[in-house]
């Protein structure tokens, strides 16, 4: 079987730069295209800074400000500034505040079917709907990606999910992929890349392509990716940019390591219930629960199209009293295109709060529901206190299915609002490029504005040889970064302030775990399967590190997590369900002889003094991870050299 047979394959090959596309083996490839936004994006230009490179090497990058908009105090503010003129100093696009959420600008604005986008936001994929292979990363990686070094990832398996069969009235391309994550759940993509082909692809638009890729992050895939057709050539055309199209499609007689059919005329309305987005069932199982809240909006649902939908399924109706239903569209684009077409108003008559255009509430921005209450949202995470209500009840669905409850107050089927209208992608989008500020020719002159609530990165010094550790926390499974360290109006203000956001790690889980981590030298702890899912936001692994984290024990780690970790020095160890049962919070843990373990072994001993046991640790490390470690993270190890070369 060759592996370039198929799309992902094909994209990977004309990419590689390092290793051979065999699946578990390493590789390195190109990065054609970054992408950042604001909570990430401060950390990612700090670390491009430290590399000392007076320039971008990639085709595009572009920075985005979409997450941290709410300005309660100066520091979001100061943060735009220092992204805006970091933006023009190394010679980075800028998609100012207001200008709308990166996922949906860069569909819009950048998107190339065949190129590479490495993203610091895990929904980069949703650049897989346009024939992308689109990854989220950790923003070091994504820094070092800007510097022109190589993304480095295991060859993954290619998993085809052929679709046949069309979608019926009401149902959209967000059952597609609730189905799928009810299918493989959370941890069913690991290792993959979900590739779109079969039969019907074509009836499905890039925007509902985007839809499905964007959520496919939640499967824990590396990517998801649709091919470039026809279809996506109408749509760069309407954007104005039918000159970057060009066709890419699985060879025939391409091979893959799996396949999933989706009769899409099987599917019906879903929703994915608390707390985690493969807890799916079908709506009309669930009718008659009373929802006090409905949010649309977010990068997975707010696209021209959702919107279209939605106000014209509202129009001439009202929200029920008991229900708030707010509305953050995508991008301006979206918008203003709503506004001309007169369906603004028909939100707006109808009830509807009408949000800025941006992240807001799906991730924490605002709009917390009510305590106990029931939240509906089109988003694609539903972690319990992700709302920003730590007892709220979190539905995930798609658009038809968030007005039918807004409308009745209920989950109910959305067929209750009568015949489903048909909407039409528009021949051509409304495109005004004025806010996204095209940096200078050279940057020299520009100096960075970096506001009181930036700090600089910390110094990480190299891995002892030996280690004493204290395990602080003994964690369940599928743990999320949310978890680790939430988002939300008060936290994520401190994302450029890593001693300030450091006080916020495992808040939800364990309050005072900064404190109990100050007394001890250096702390452990244990999770279970798929620990740290969700985003890449690498403060999740460089807070804890500051705090003194140095291992993080567990049976099985996000691919994303992992990555960060290792780039911040943190030891990930996998754990048997034996060894985990054995050990408990308060325990002390003895690692000796890590360098020689780290350089070449795939075992460490850990003594447990307390308990009189010690057990073998695994490490399934690549060459060049193990080199990280010993350096004590990525800057130490790679940073210099690319300053070097400059
Ligand atoms: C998210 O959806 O969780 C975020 C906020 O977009 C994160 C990034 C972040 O934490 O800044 C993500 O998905 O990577
Ligand atoms: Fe923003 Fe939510 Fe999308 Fe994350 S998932 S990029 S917070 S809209």
């Amino acid at each position: 079987m060759a592996y370039e047979d198929h799309l992902a394959g094909q994209i990977l090959a004309a990419h590689l730069e390092e290793g051979s596309l065999e699946p578990g083996r390493e590789i390195g490839i190109c990065i054609d295209q970054t992408l950042t936004q604001d909570a990430t994006g401060t950390l990612v230009y700090l670390e491009f800074m430290s590399m000392g490179i007076p320039r971008v090497r990639t085709k595009r990058s572009v920075s985005y400000v979409d997450h941290n908009t709410l300005q309660t105090g100066f520091e979001n503010a100061d943060d735009h500034l220092f992204l805006q003129s970091a933006a023009a100093r190394y010679g980075v696009y800028f998609s100012r505040p207001g200008n709308g959420i990166c996922h949906q600008v860069h569909l819009e604005h950048f998107g190339v079917p065949g190129q590479t986008l490495l993203g610091s936001d895990s929904h980069t994929p949703t650049g897989g709907g346009l024939g992308m292979l689109a990854i989220g990363a950790g923003g070091m990686d994504v820094a070092l990606a800007m510097a022109g070094a190589p993304f480095y990832m295991m060859t993954p398996e290619v998993m085809l999910v052929r679709l046949t069969g069309g979608l019926r009235p009401w149902v959209g391309a967000k059952d597609v992929i609730l189905y799928l994550l009810e299918r493989l759940k959370v941890k069913g993509g690991l290792g993959k890349i979900m590739e779109y082909g079969g039969p019907s692809v074509k009836t499905l638009g890039v925007q509902e392509r985007a839809t499905i890729a964007n959520m496919g992050a939640e499967l824990g895939a590396w990517s998801s990716i649709f091919p470039s057709d026809e279809v996506t050539r109408r749509f760069l055309t309407a954007q104005g940019r039918g000159s970057v199209w060009v066709p890419i499609s699985a060879r025939g007689g391409a091979e893959y390591n799996d396949v999933i059919e989706i009769d899409l005329s099987s599917l019906e309305p879903l929703v994915a219930c608390p707390s985690s987005p493969d807890a799916v069932k079908p709506v009309e199982e669930l009718s008659g629960v009373k929802v006090d809240q409905v949010a649309i909006g977010s990068c997975t649902n707010s696209s021209y199209r959702d919107l279209k939908l939605v106000a014209r399924l509202l129009r001439g109706r009202r929200v029920n009293p008991e229900v708030s239903l707010v509305i953050s569209p995508g991008s301006r684009q979206v918008l203003s295109m709503l506004a001309k077409e007169g369906d603004l108003a028909d939100l707006i008559d109808a009830g509807a709060r009408i949000l800025e255009v941006a992240c807001g509430p799906c991730i924490g921005m605002g709009q917390a529901p009510p305590s106990g209450g029931v939240s509906v949202r089109t988003f694609n995470r539903n972690f319990k206190g992700r709302s920003g209500t730590r007892d709220a009840r979190v539905y995930l669905a798609g658009p038809q299915v968030a007005v039918a409850a807004a409308v009745t107050g209920r989950l109910a089927h959305p067929g209750e609002l009568g015949p489903a209208p048909n909407i039409a992608e528009p021949e051509k989008f409304l495109v005004d490029d004025s806010m996204i500020i095209a940096p200078p020719d050279s940057g020299k002159e520009y100096s960075v504005r970096m506001g009181p609530n930036i700090m600089p990165l910390p110094e990480l010094e190299a891995l002892p040889d030996s280690l004493r550790v204290r395990l602080l926390l003994k964690l369940g499974d599928n743990i999320t970064t949310d978890d680790i360290l939430p988002g939300g109006a008060r936290v994520l203000p401190l994302r450029s302030n890593l001693p300030a956001i450091s006080r916020y790690v495992y808040e939800l889980m364990s309050p005072g775990f900064a404190d109990e981590a100050a007394k001890e030298d250096a702390v452990a702890i244990l999770g279970g399967e798929n620990y740290g899912q969700g985003s890449s936001r690498e403060h999740a692994a460089l807070a804890p590190r500051y705090l003194g984290t140095r291992a993080v024990l567990a049976k099985s780690f996000s691919r994303l997590y992992r990555a960060n970790m290792i780039n911040f020095g943190i030891l990930p160890i996998l754990v048997t369900d034996k060894e985990y049962q054995q050990v408990g919070e308060g325990d002390d843990m003895e690692i000796a002889d890590l360098h020689r373990a780290v350089a070449e072994g795939d075992k460490v001993i850990i003594k447990v003094p307390n308990k009189g046991i010690e057990f073998a640790g695994r490490l399934e490390l690549s060459i060049r991870e193990r080199q990280i470690l010993l350096a004590g993270g990525r800057l130490n190890f790679e940073g210099q050299n690319l300053a070097g070369e400059a």
